[in-house]
């Protein structure tokens, strides 16, 4: 096993910046193909607006470490009603959690557990959110600014998308009327 050793990390509150980072990747609208409910809506934006940036991870990772932790930077924006999202996952060992803490922007944390009980937990400056083993989650930025949160997770835990990506989420995150609201996702009636 290699060695591991002490390091300051800098995370920039406004942009995410991780310094140094081991590892980043952004993700663009073309390549969230099935998360939003309005599939019209998400070509015509990508069309439209030449496929805009919607969140970028920034990650921080020793070889060899048990834990990891990173930035995730999501840009504000909606494809129809709906607020830009991450794509939202399980970990792949269901014995593993997580943690997050919102440095800027306004958002909301969507959780989801496997007998389909839904909760959501606000994501603004200086709130924490604890995501527990097993319950699927995906972030959304409900704000005009980015929204940028770190999180902290063990590097056993991996992503299962499978189940999130095919069935989607039991709720949404629209805008109606200019308010923010949770509604129940139709395709689950
Ligand atoms: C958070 C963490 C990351 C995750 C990222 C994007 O920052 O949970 O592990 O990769 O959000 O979410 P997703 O992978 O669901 O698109
Ligand atoms: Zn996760």
């Amino acid at each position: 096993m290699s060695e591991l050793y002490p390091a300051e990390v800098l995370i920039n509150s406004a942009t995410g910046a991780v310094s140094p980072a081991t590892g980043r990747y952004a993700k663009h609208l073309s390549e969230l193909g099935g998360i939003f409910s309005n599939a019209d809506a998400w070509s015509r934006t990508i069309r439209e607006e030449n496929d805009p940036l919607i969140y970028e991870v920034l990650e921080y990772k020793q070889e060899g470490s048990d834990l990891f932790f990173g930035t995730t930077t999501m840009q504000p924006g909606k494809i129809g009603d709906e607020f830009y999202m991450t794509r939202g996952h399980f970990h792949e060992d269901r014995t593993k959690g997580e943690v997050y803490n919102t440095l800027s922007g306004q958002g909301l944390l969507l959780l989801e557990d496997r007998q389909g009980r839904s909760s959501t937990i606000e994501m603004r400056e200086g709130s924490s959110a604890f995501i527990p083993p097993d319950w699927a989650h995906r972030s959304i930025n409900c704000g005009p600014a980015p929204l940028v949160f770190t999180w902290f997770c063990s590097v056993a835990a991996g992503h299962d998308y499978g189940q999130i990506l095919q069935q989607g989420m039991r709720k949404l995150v629209i805008e109606r009327n200019g308010e923010i609201e949770v509604v129940a996702n139709p395709k689950f009636d």
